[in-house]
């Protein structure tokens, strides 16, 4: 007989509401508790597997008593019921940790990096789909990995990781581990020192053999000086750009006419960036690392290649929004860092308005400037405060006008650009300050293109 045990899960979220069914599945004694409120839909999901819940606060003394916790992601550690936890010696693991244990023989395909998670996740998980493969989407995208392993039967698991899931990670295995990047981000969940960030990233790699694959960044100097310092275990697969790193052959090598190929074995594709309709180096590096991650998974390199120029833009990022008079509209909201920026200003051919703004996150500009005097000649800051956005580029843009709201802001980036021009959301800052969140400011952004610019 299985032993049953107490599980705490706090958080009832997308992370928590899966976690608790799965862990009732298995035959333990499941609390769900949420500081806040459960969603009605999870609440509904949790009744139909007779989960027990609370909303509104937690009850102390019953979690302390657990035998093991799930903690969503979003929850800080400095959150005083994780600290009373930790006080008491109590394990805390995440969804990912606690879910690894019920997946049988399925393998995973896990993904990470500060940026690109998301489109080289749906990169490779489509790939994985057009080809046959019993394959579920999980982790910080999509529905909860938890809650697949308790309802389906997969063989692989394509899964999103976020530097707060690998934290609770301590036993789990990728077989296939993918590190896009590592730059600033998240910084105020980890005391304000990289170091810890860029340790967190790195648990990716963790409990690896020589059986397991790790494709990473050849290009980031964070990740090969890590590398240096802890080699990994596992067969590596590094992507690089020429341009980049010119002395070191890549299993997956973009050339300076824009074509790349990757290889794993005897598996190779060759791929040209140009006919690709995801743009940028940056979409570059996420197709060497999804078809280097498919070919190690068995993928036939034909229905590799088929499917990578197939792929069309996740929306948000660098997402086409519309083109009248000449003048094309680029939504790329999701990009609410500096790095990111940094991509999608590389990427632009033509001309172009630039709107960015938001909640500054503590960002340093100075990356962006080389770019900016290359190929932005207006910037339009929309934001509550854009005084360190306006000094930033003062000298650098030949032309920067204030804005405080989307309406204000649009209106501005129409009358500046000419034909030819490029319209480009690329916020470098979080959209707190005038939106609920990204995906708001996005379809506002495209909603204002569509009422007063398409119709
Ligand atoms: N809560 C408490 N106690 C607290 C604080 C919060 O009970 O002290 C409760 C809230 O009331 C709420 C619940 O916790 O009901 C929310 O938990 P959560 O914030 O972890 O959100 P989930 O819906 O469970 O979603 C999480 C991830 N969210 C975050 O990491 C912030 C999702 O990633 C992920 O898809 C999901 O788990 C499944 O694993 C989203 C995200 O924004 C996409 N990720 C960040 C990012 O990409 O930048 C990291
Ligand atoms: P994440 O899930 O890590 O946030 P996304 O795929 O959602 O990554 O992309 C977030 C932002 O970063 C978008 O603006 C996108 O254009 C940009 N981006 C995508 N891939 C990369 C990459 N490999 N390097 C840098 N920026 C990227």
């Amino acid at each position: 007989m299985k032993k049953s045990r107490r599980i705490v899960v706090l958080g009832g979220g997308i992370s928590g509401y899966g976690s608790a069914i799965l862990a009732k599945k298995e035959g333990h004694e499941v609390l769900l508790s949420d500081a806040g409120r459960i969603a009605p839909q999870y609440k509904a999901r949790l009744d139909e597997w007779s989960v027990e819940y609370e909303e509104g606060g937690h009850s102390t003394e019953r979690i302390l008593a657990a035998d093991e916790v799930i903690k969503s992601p979003g929850i800080p550690d400095k959150a005083p019921i994780v600290k009373a936890l930790r006080e008491r010696g109590v394990p805390i693991i995440s969804e990912m940790e606690f879910a690894c244990r019920y997946m049988g023989s399925a393998r995973t395909i896990c993904i990470t990096g500060s940026n690109g998670k998301t489109t080289t996740t749906s990169l490779i998980y489509k790939i994985m789909c057009d080809a046959g493969a019993k394959v579920a989407l999980g982790g910080n995208i999509g529905e909860s990995f938890a809650y697949s392993v308790a309802t389906g039967e997969y063989d692989w698991y394509v899964l999103e990781l976020s530097s707060f899931q690998l934290d609770g990670m301590f036993r789990f295995k990728a077989d296939v581990a993918v590190l896009m990047n590592i730059t600033p981000d998240h910084l105020d969940r980890y005391d304000y020192c990289f170091q810890n960030y860029v340790d967190s990233k790195m648990r990716i790699t963790q409990n690896q053999t020589s059986r397991d694959y790790f494709i990473y960044s050849a290009d980031d100097p964070t990740i090969r000086a890590e590398l240096e310092r802890h080699p990994a275990r596992a067969r590596e697969l590094p992507f690089m750009a020429k341009s980049a790193v010119a002395s070191i052959a890549g299993d997956g090598y973009l050339e300076s006419d824009g074509k790349f190929t990757a290889s794993v074995g005897t598996s190779i594709v060759e791929i040209d960036t140009a006919k690709m309709q995801i743009k940028g180096l940056h979409n570059a590096y996420n197709a060497m690392a999804a078809a280097l991650a498919t070919m190690a998974a068995g993928i036939e390199p034909a229905l590799v290649e088929r499917s990578i120029y197939e792929f069309s833009p996740v929306e948000h990022r660098l997402e086409p929004a519309g083109e009248k008079d000449g003048i094309l509209y680029i939504n790329d909201s999701k990009a609410t860092n500096v790095d990111s920026v940094w991509y999608a200003l590389e990427s632009m051919t033509r001309p172009t308005v630039w709107i960015a703004g938001g909640t500054d996150k503590g960002n340093d500009y100075e990356p962006l400037k080389a770019f900016a005097r290359e190929k932005v000649h207006t910037l339009v800051c929309m934001g509550l405060d854009n005084e360190k956005l306006v000094r930033e580029f003062e000298g650098v843009i030949p032309n920067i006008v204030s804005t405080s709201s989307l309406d204000e802001a649009m209106r501005a980036a129409r009358g500046a650009a000419r034909e030819g021009d490029a319209v480009l959301l690329s916020p470098a800052c979080a959209s707190f300050d005038l939106f609920k969140n990204y995906c708001h400011r996005g379809d506002e952004f495209k909603a204002w293109i569509r009422d007063n610019i398409l119709k």
